[in-house]
């Protein structure tokens, strides 16, 4: 079985490389940062004797995304399930404050980009009549939340996909998944705030959030149900987390 997971490097993509992996899965991981996606190709080659075949690039880039896609070779091109968890936010303002270059960074990354893997993957995936497509959304697409405004869009986005793409799927066996999850602590919130890692820390102060190690579990369960059965939705929060705007912190 081979995964193609986008976003590898960092968080849930990462750990869904390493469970993916330890169930004897072939992975293709692909990011932007090339000496981290060969670090972890190198860490599952010696845990668990499989060897990645990574692609470096950015999701956003269409000609990329299609040269990355056509490079794939042999029974590395047999994919049976596409993760496009490759996503981001980019700040927290009003819509008034802002900031457009944010704007553009998460529509091109978490819409088009998830649209731009799709479209070049899921016609290997119906050459088979078989085959699964997750896509990593968040709880941020069942819910707008103060500030969210365009993270949250393009998350209402990827869940209006998710439905989308399970009508254009079905009559050719593949399966879609959506997954929300609420608060991960990943790299996600030092991305959201540039770097600003104190800022970062905050968005966790006194919960205990979810790991992507979690929401990998919740990944790999949904690729390991029986063909017949296709985990539809998943919403899943830190159990400090009601909804998106209730969290009870000590
Ligand atoms: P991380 O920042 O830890 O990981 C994000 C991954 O996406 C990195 O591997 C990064 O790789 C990749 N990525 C970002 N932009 C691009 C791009 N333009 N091209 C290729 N790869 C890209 O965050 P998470 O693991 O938390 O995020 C994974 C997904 O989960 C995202 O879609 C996010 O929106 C979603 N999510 C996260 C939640 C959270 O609270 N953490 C909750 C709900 C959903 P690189 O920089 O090397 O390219
Ligand atoms: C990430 C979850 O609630 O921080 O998608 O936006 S949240």
């Amino acid at each position: 079985m081979v995964a193609l997971i986008t976003g590898a490097t960092s968080g849930i993509g990462k750990a869904s490389a390493d469970i993916f992996a330890k169930n004897g899965w072939d992975l293709i991981l692909t990011g932007r940062r090339k000496d981290r996606l060969d670090a972890i190709a190198s860490d599952l080659q010696k845990k668990y004797k499989i060897k990645p075949l990574t692609l470096n690039f950015d999701v956003r880039n269409l000609k990329n995304v299609v040269k990355n896609i056509d490079s794939i070779k042999g029974e590395w091109r047999n994919i049976d399930l596409l993760l496009n968890n490759a996503g981001l936010a980019s700040g927290l303002s009003t819509i008034q404050e802002g900031n457009i270059d944010d704007w553009e960074v998460m529509i091109d990354t978490n819409i088009k980009g998830l649209l731009y893997m799709t479209r070049h993957i899921a016609p290997l995936l119906i050459a088979k009549n078989k085959g699964h497509i997750i896509n990593i959304a968040s709880l941020a697409g069942k819910q707008v939340y103060p500030n969210g405004n365009v993270y949250c869009a393009t998350k209402f986005a990827v869940d209006a996909l998710s439905k989308a793409m399970r009508i254009d799927m079905v009559q050719h066996g593949i399966r879609v998944t959506n997954i929300a999850p609420g608060m991960v602590e990943t790299e996600f919130s030092l991305v959201r705030f540039h770097g600003d890692a104190e800022r970062a820390q905050k968005t966790y102060a006194n919960i205990k959030p979810l790991s992507a190690e979690d929401i990998a579990e919740t990944i790999y369960w949904a690729a390991s149900r029986p063909a017949h059965v296709n985990i539809s939705d998943v919403v899943i929060t830190a159990t400090a987390q009601a909804n998106a705007y209730v969290v009870h912190r000590k």
